[in-house]
């Protein structure tokens, strides 16, 4: 990060603006989280069309646990990292934070954050084909295909999957923070999936500073009004620590 950009950030966050921070796959990338696109994202070993939708899930939904409990169990011993932890420690400081975030894996929250808005779930909270009840299920040793305790229907991770609506109520409270923040920061999403990747385009759009801090270009760097190339865990904290 210039110099340069770096004020830039800092003096917004001194000026205790009204935060939104987006993040995305990139930011748990260095606490060995896959990411799904790129060199050695999930997308290209897996075909997201066979494990990522419902109707892969109605098919074989053997086949599609067996993913995410490999996932569960390839997350349950990572930690956040560096900038997870600058978040957290952001929103104690910052009297207007929002926090969203594409991530399933829930290391924001092991980080300390407390107001997370989850827009794709959580892979921690399993969910009731039958009855809709949503509980925290962190077993590492589920069965193959878990059952409800409440209903004995199958269950299934809550998770977005492609092709499914966000939860309303979540997706109501992201915009409500984006349509009127008056700075945004976006980490580590290639802003490819929607309707997240045009929240800082929305934000834009309602006159906010919308940052951008990735490894490299995203097709929406243009549209930001800076774009930081980076990595997550050596830039977010360089903004935070130079910040209070
Ligand atoms: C670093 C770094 C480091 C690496 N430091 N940076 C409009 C047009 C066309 C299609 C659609 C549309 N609207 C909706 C759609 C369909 C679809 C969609 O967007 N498809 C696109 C791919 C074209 N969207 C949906 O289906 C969504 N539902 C919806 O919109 O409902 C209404 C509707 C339905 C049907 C039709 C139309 C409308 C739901 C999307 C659900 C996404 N689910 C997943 C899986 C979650 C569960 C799981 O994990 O298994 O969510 S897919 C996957 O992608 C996951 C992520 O949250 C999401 C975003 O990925 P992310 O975070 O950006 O990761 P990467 O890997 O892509 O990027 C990582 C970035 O980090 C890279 O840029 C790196 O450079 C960077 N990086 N290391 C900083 N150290
Ligand atoms: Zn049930």
């Amino acid at each position: 990060m210039t110099d340069t950009n770096l004020q830039i950030l800092r003096s917004r966050l001194q000026q205790g603006q009204d935060l939104v921070v987006l993040t995305g796959a990139g930011i748990s990338a260095e606490s060995g989280v896959p990411t799904f696109r790129g060199q050695d994202g999930l997308w290209r070993h897996y075909r997201a069309m066979d494990l990522a939708t419902p109707q892969a899930f109605g098919r074989d939904p053997r086949l599609v646990w067996e993913f995410y409990q490999w996932r569960r169990q390839l997350l349950a011993p990572l930690q956040p990292n560096p900038a997870h932890q600058a978040l957290a420690a952001l929103e104690a400081r910052l009297p207007r934070f929002t926090l969203i975030t594409q991530n399933i894996d829930g290391l924001h929250a092991l980080a300390g954050s407390r107001r997370i808005i989850e827009l794709h779930g959580n892979i921690w909270h399993l969910r009731c084909t039958g009855c809709g009840q949503v509980r925290e299920d962190r077993r590492l040793d589920l069965p193959p295909l878990p059952t409800c305790q409440a209903c004995g229907a199958l269950l299934r991770p809550h998770v977005v999957w492609f092709g499914e609506m966000l939860d309303p109520a979540v997706l109501a409270a992201a915009y409500a923070a984006v349509e009127t923040c008056d700075f945004m920061l976006i980490i580590g999403t290639s802003g490819l999936v929607q309707p997240a990747a045009s929240l800082g385009r929305l934000a834009k759009q309602r006159g906010a500073f919308v940052a951008e801090i990735n490894l490299e270009p995203t097709p929406q760097s243009d549209f930001y009004d800076l774009s930081l190339q980076g990595k997550a865990g050596d830039l977010v904290p360089q903004l935070l620590s130079a910040s209070g």
